[in-house]
């Protein structure tokens, strides 16, 4: 049996080595890609992001857990390189981690962030469809939302949901890093601590003329995720907003979007590859920098030589 016959029978070790094969990018990831394409678009992926130690993982743990209490089978991609999944976790998310690794009907995947070359949102897009293909029902993709690279891999999921903690500035924060552009879900956890109220009532403020705007909801669910309070509330607006994209209005819409994402992406993606393998490799750059040191053109006759001129490859 080939890595895809086992793949298209269910087995998780098949899934595994696809996912790896093309986070290395190797020889055939665009054709396994293509290849299953046709199988993808029936999982909802969902972006979970905030700073470090909002809480992100263990609403990620609970919410698998409920997921697949209710005969969902699930996905989780860790992007958050401090993230418990990744092994950078103390002891105490150790063993919860290992309350997941137990659960047969959860893939776990932590994603390398280094020497993805700026791919990251790319790769992390490419291995939701995997595991869409694979039949997952749900993905979960936890990124710490500091940058704009998790910005650009929360873009890749079909809803985020922005984790928020009842610390002072943390809207203002929340709100220069741009968090607030890609919610469509507010989890404000540790609702146990004071100021959680005051960070909601912050949040509606910011959101109120979005939501006048668009007539969408943008709900602010205050959870404790340790204690198990409000992952009710949450997952049923995860649930309404999985709703909203399937929805017949928006779904074409929604579609649309996704696809011109990824072409945009992996043309981007694939371009960028080639222009640091072939076209300007250390190798070549290293001569044209000696060529225009030592007074021999310049960057943009270079570039545009480059660009129009094949016979440079
Ligand atoms: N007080 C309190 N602590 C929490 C809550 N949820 C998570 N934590 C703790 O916050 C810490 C960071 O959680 P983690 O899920 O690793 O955060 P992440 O960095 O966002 O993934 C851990 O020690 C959790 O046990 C909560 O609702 N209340
Ligand atoms: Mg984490």
């Amino acid at each position: 049996m080939s890595t895809l016959e086992k793949f298209y029978a269910g087995d998780a070790i098949a899934l595994a080595k696809i996912i790896t094969h093309i986070e290395n990018r190797g020889p055939q990831t665009d054709q396994i890609l293509a290849e299953l394409y046709p199988r993808t678009g029936k999982a909802s992926s969902v972006g979970v992001t905030g700073p470090p130690g909002a809480g992100k993982s263990t609403l990620v743990d609970k919410l698998c857990a409920m997921l697949t209490d209710s005969g969902k089978t699930v996905g989780v991609i860790a992007v958050d390189p401090t993230s418990p999944f990744t092994g950078g976790a103390l002891l105490g998310d150790r063993i919860r981690m290992q309350d997941l690794t137990a659960n047969k009907n959860v893939f776990i995947r932590s994603m390398a962030t280094r020497g993805s070359m700026g791919g990251l949102a790319v790769s992390t897009s490419e291995v939701i469809k995997v595991m869409d293909a694979f039949g997952k029902d749900i993905i979960l993709v936890e990124t710490v939302g500091v940058g704009q690279v998790e910005l650009d891999v929360a873009e890749a999921c079909d809803i985020t949901i922005v984790v928020l903690v009842p610390e002072s500035g943390d809207s203002v924060q929340a709100l220069k890093a741009g968090l607030m552009e890609i919610a469509d879900i507010f989890c404000v956890n540790k609702a146990d601590r004071e100021g959680s109220g005051r960070i909601v009532s912050e949040i509606n403020m910011i959101m109120d003329v979005k939501r006048e705007k668009s007539g969408r909801e943008f709900p602010i669910v205050a959870t404790e995720a340790v204690n198990n309070v409000g992952l009710d509330q949450l997952m049923e607006k995860i649930n309404m907003e999985i709703e909203r994209i399937k929805s017949d209005e928006f779904f074409m819409k929604h579609r649309r979007r996704k696809i011109r994402y990824d072409i945009m992406k992996t043309v981007e993606h694939r371009l960028k590859n080639r222009l640091r393998k072939d076209i300007l490799s250390e190798e070549r750059l290293s001569g044209y920098i000696e060529d225009i040191f030592n007074g021999r053109g310049n960057p943009y006759d270079l570039a545009r030589r480059l660009i129009d001129d094949k016979s440079e490859e």
